[in-house]
């Protein structure tokens, strides 16, 4: 059997027109949970990467609404990373994967949903810690 890709990838319906293009993002379409949090990462400085950690239960569907990045997901054996560049599409990310984001476009806008309250705690922010513990489980 094919091992399965770390890459699970959505499309975001599209119901944009003649004025304009209109994304839409909603329970029971592309987002699998209710979403407690929203964020988004933009302005990043050319050349500088940004991730470096894991979640322990945090779920969430990024976005790239503007530009491009390259999110890249290691799950304690295989790492593979996608490249961002459309509201088409989101990536969606469950508890479990070290995630890092690099190669950001100047106009880079990571519009990013979350099923939970921002939690310092849930963060592993240590790759040796993150492998120490997704071994254990
Ligand atoms: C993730 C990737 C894709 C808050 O106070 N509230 C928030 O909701 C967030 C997301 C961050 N912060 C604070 C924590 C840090 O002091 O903002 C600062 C920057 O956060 P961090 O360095 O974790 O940002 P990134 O871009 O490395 O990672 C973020 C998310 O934190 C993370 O959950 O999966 O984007």
């Amino acid at each position: 059997m094919a091992t399965p890709s770390l890459i699970q990838l959505v499309d975001i319906p599209q119901r944009g027109d003649a004025r304009g293009g209109l994304s839409v993002a909603e329970i029971g379409g592309a987002l699998p949970f209710p979403v407690r949090r929203a964020y988004w990462i933009h302005g990043t400085h050319v050349g500088v990467s940004r991730g470096f950690h894991a979640h322990k239960k945090l779920r969430q569907l990024c976005v790239c609404v503007a530009g491009s990045v390259r999110l890249s997901l290691f799950d304690g054996r295989r790492e593979e990373s996608v490249l961002l560049n459309s509201s088409a599409k989101g990536l969606l990310i469950g508890p479990g994967f070290w995630r890092e984001m690099h190669d950001f476009s100047p106009d880079c806008v990571l519009m990013v949903f979350a099923d939970a309250e921002y939690d310092e705690a849930d963060y592993i922010r240590d790759r040796d810690q993150f492998i120490r513990h997704v071994h254990s489980s």
